[in-house]
């Protein structure tokens, strides 16, 4: 008798970088061997003509995240990482909000005390800085940084959000300082509370006008400057949820000069568009986050970003609010304009099976690149590496197993979250992760939950090796 725990014997495992017929042996929450004819252990799983893939790891989710009066996330912990799971991920990287005037480490403190005992698979938080302060910036971010959240996103848009360019070089200036990622979320905040204003005197007040608010060029203008920004700086920079063509080029133009700047797009980007936004009544809503999608052009630059790796991750921005609810979207405020809208879709289980569904199935992407896309490049990318993203001896038994052949019909009843609606309902799937394997244990097989709540634990972060900026001094 071996000292395996588990064997997944029989599959064919797929990383970033190879495909092979191999059996894993896992023993105390890591593989311990790859090969053939592994001795018996306490439990096999017949893994027989199915793909045995790293865990996806979702590094943009916002779960609990304040999101102002009358307006409450529909995902807490406890069901985010259990629909994450139901979805074929592993590890989760939500976001940690400081609000205005608040201390950025009470911040993190009272978001430990939302995860713990609550999460089914692993987490790890990224930082949102709203009020860099001189207490934020010479003492709380860069001790914070050192004590393993080594990423943060910053808003060039929203109210409450928002940073001035100044205020963006003196945070770029301290990850340069620590060696923290910096994440942007570009969008020009005065070009849209300007059409916002002109829509709403025009009467355009439907969930439509929220992409009219938010054009493609709020969006490029914003990504241009972010990336200028960073450049003066020296510092590299992650473009998130990024979504057409002249967006993309902006990036894809700064990689091609040697700037360390990485892109990040999402299910959104890739299959829907503005067209969702205009549904009967105030259907429009369940489309509506930001930055908006947009069109079949754009649908398609977002592929070639993806096919070139202009892009390097492929996150869910999964970024719930109910539908029919007084604190969703139906209704926010009591009042109708898109503006009161809360932005943001769920989607942390559909991520990886739209894109395996649209991408590898269609021929699109290989399952190489699915693999990087969803796995490897965010462990890379965020300091996880190489004990999560990838299979290998050594590396925590992270694993989904996916049926590639199984043909299934998006409906939010199987997707185990806390909202009441999909935008992805009705979408033609072809191949689902049959099963959901965190450190070793199994937390979602054949669609039913069979983890342990508080079995996921939160993970601190190395620095990033992507974050290491090229040149010294500026
Ligand atoms: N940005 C996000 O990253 N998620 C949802 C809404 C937003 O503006
Ligand atoms: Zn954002
Ligand atoms: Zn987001």
């Amino acid at each position: 008798m071996s000292g395996y725990d588990v064997i997944i014997r029989g599959g064919t495992i797929a990383t970033a970088s190879d495909t092979f017929a191999c059996d894993a042996g896992i023993s105390d929450g890591r593989i311990a061997a790859l090969g053939r004819d592994l001795a018996s252990a306490g439990e096999v799983i017949d893994a027989t003509g199915k793909l045995v893939l790293p865990g996806g790891i979702d590094s943009h989710v916002h779960f609990s995240q304040p999101s102002g009066p009358d307006v409450v996330m529909a995902d807490d912990f406890e069901s985010g990482t259990r629909s994450a799971a139901f979805g074929g991920n592993t590890t989760v990287l939500p976001f940690c909000l400081q609000q205005k005037g608040q201390s950025l480490r009470e911040a993190v403190k009272a978001y430990h005390a939302e995860a713990a005992g609550r999460c089914y698979i692993d987490v790890a938080f990224h930082l949102i800085v709203a009020d860099p302060t001189e207490q934020v910036l010479g003492q709380e971010l860069p001790a914070l940084i050192e004590n393993g959240y080594t990423s943060f996103k910053v808003f060039m848009t929203y109210e409450g959000l928002a940073l001035s360019d100044h205020e963006m070089l003196e945070v770029m200036a301290v990850a340069r300082e620590t060696g923290a990622l910096v994440m942007v979320h570009a969008e020009n905040y005065d070009a849209i509370r300007f059409l916002t204003e002109r829509l709403e005197r025009l009467g355009k007040n439907a969930p439509l006008y929220h992409a009219r608010s938010r054009p493609i060029p709020v969006e490029r203008e914003a990504t241009h400057r972010a990336i200028s920004l960073a450049e003066i700086i020296n510092v590299p920079v992650m473009i998130v949820h990024v979504s057409n063509r002249e967006s993309m080029e902006e990036i894809r133009r700064a990689q091609m000069k040697g700037l360390k700047v990485y892109g990040e797009t999402c299910p959104q980007y890739l299959v829907l568009t503005e067209r969702d936004l205009d549904g009967l009544n105030m259907e429009g809503t369940k489309y509506v986050c930001s930055p908006p999608p947009r069109d079949n052009e754009s649908q398609l630059a977002c592929w070639e970003g993806l096919q070139q790796g202009v892009f390097s991750v492929f996150s869910s921005d999964h970024c719930p609010f109910r539908y029919d609810d007084p604190q969703g979207k139906l209704t926010p405020k009591g009042r109708t304009s898109f503006r009161w809208v809360p932005n943001g879709i769920p989607g942390v289980a559909t991520r990886l099976p739209i894109l395996f569904s649209e991408g590898v199935v269609k021929g699109r992407i290989d399952l190489n690149r699915f693999v990087a896309l969803t796995s490897t490049n965010h462990a890379k990318t965020y300091g996880l590496y190489p004990r999560k993203g990838t299979i290998a001896v050594g590396a925590d038994a992270d694993i989904a197993i996916w049926d590639p052949e199984r043909r299934v019909t998006i409906t939010h009843d199987r997707l185990a979250d806390g909202s009441d609606y999909t935008p992805y309902e009705g979408m033609e799937i072809t191949g689902w992760p049959v099963l959901t394997m965190v450190r070793g244990r199994v937390v979602v097989r054949d669609g039913e939950l069979v983890g342990d709540k508080g079995f996921g634990i939160y993970l601190p972060r190395e620095k990033s090796p992507l974050a290491k900026a090229t040149v010294s001094g500026w």
